[in-house]
């Protein structure tokens, strides 16, 4: 009954523990976490367009091994993340079809293209740094699947983000032009980058409900702090600024103060009006299209499979 289940979810809830899908739980709990872990889903499986670009053009060997290796987790981190959602009862075609409609949400990140080999360093070191502030504390969301799927995740965008620092570091110590190109990737980089933990605390509506229900552990605004306070030493130990002319140390807060970010372009790409919006969803469609046939296959060979020797 579910005056029962209300009270059970509360102490859950009030007690730190985990829900699990077969709990009762609110509807509007169900509907943000659909919402929040199919975006998620969503950045990952768009987010392998602006590496995976440079996939055939790496500068040897190595880099492209390391490059297919992380392009690949993140379609893997996109699969653990439609299979937690799921377990909500959001059907991953459904996931699928408002993806290929143009309906869900998705990273504002993954709509800035990446022009150079520079920016493969700049998308590890800053957008998967990002991604690790925004998501070590997602690992205790209260939703199992959800806290568990993050785990490995964040794990596996730790190296992520060392093999994005280390193609920077390895160009900022190279030529002149070398040098430059990691800079002006930096420079690229870096606000959208800080835009990926999401609107400022005033303006985000989802923030104070998904606090209370453990979903988000900090604000969106505290977690863009962590997140500048980390990376000032390691721009400095790269030999690369950051593109802030207010960016200084407060004694006193204990943080840096950073200045005022372009919010007006922030919501125009999450709009769908960023520079790369319609490439990334045509191109997601033209993949899922021409990719028809093999699902289709696959499914057949499933099903002959099963009827082949029945359980
Ligand atoms: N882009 O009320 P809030 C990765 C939307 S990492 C687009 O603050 P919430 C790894 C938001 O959905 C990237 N939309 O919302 C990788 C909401 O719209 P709605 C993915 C944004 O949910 C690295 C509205 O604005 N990571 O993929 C953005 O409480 C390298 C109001 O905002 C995650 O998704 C944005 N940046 O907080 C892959 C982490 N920010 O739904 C490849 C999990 C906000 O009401 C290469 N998600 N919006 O219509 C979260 O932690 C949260 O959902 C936030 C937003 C913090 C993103």
């Amino acid at each position: 009954d579910a005056r029962v289940g209300w009270e059970q979810f509360q102490q859950l809830i009030e007690e730190d523990q985990r829900v699990e899908p077969r709990d009762w739980m609110p509807q509007n709990y169900r509907k943000t976490l659909v919402r929040q872990i199919s975006q998620h889903a969503h950045s990952e499986i768009i987010g392998m367009q602006p590496e995976g670009n440079w996939i055939s053009r790496a500068p040897s060997l190595k880099r492209k091994s390391v490059l297919m290796a992380k392009v690949q987790d993140e379609a893997g981190h996109g699969l653990y993340l439609y299979s937690a959602a799921e377990t909500l009862g959001t059907s991953r075609d459904e996931m699928y079809q408002q993806l290929y409609t143009g309906k869900a949400k998705y990273s504002s990140i993954f709509n800035y293209p990446a022009r150079t080999w520079a920016d493969v360093g700049a998308v590890g070191w800053l957008v998967d740094g990002a991604a690790i502030t925004n998501q070590v504390p997602l690992c205790r969301a209260s939703f199992g699947p959800y806290g568990r799927a993050m785990v490995r995740v964040c794990k596996e965008e730790s190296f992520h983000q060392r093999q994005g620092w280390e193609i920077l570091y390895t160009l900022s110590h190279g030529t002149e032009a070398q040098k430059q190109m990691a800079q002006d990737a930096v420079d690229r980089f870096y606000g959208p980058a800080l835009q990926m933990f999401g609107p400022p605390d005033d303006e985000s509506p989802n923030s104070q409900q998904s606090m209370a229900w453990n979903i988000k552990r900090f604000s969106n605004d505290v977690l863009r702090q962590r997140f500048v306070d980390m990376i000032v030493p390691q721009a400095e130990a790269l030999g690369l600024t950051l593109p802030d002319p207010d960016l200084k140390w407060n004694e006193e807060r204990g943080h840096y103060d950073y200045g005022d970010l372009d919010w007006d372009e922030f919501f125009s790409v999450v709009k769908g009006n960023g520079p790369l919006n319609h490439q990334r969803l045509a191109h997601y469609r033209a993949a899922r299209d021409d990719g028809a046939w093999v699902r289709e296959a696959a499914a057949a060979y499933a099903a002959k499979q099963a009827e082949a020797s029945p359980r």
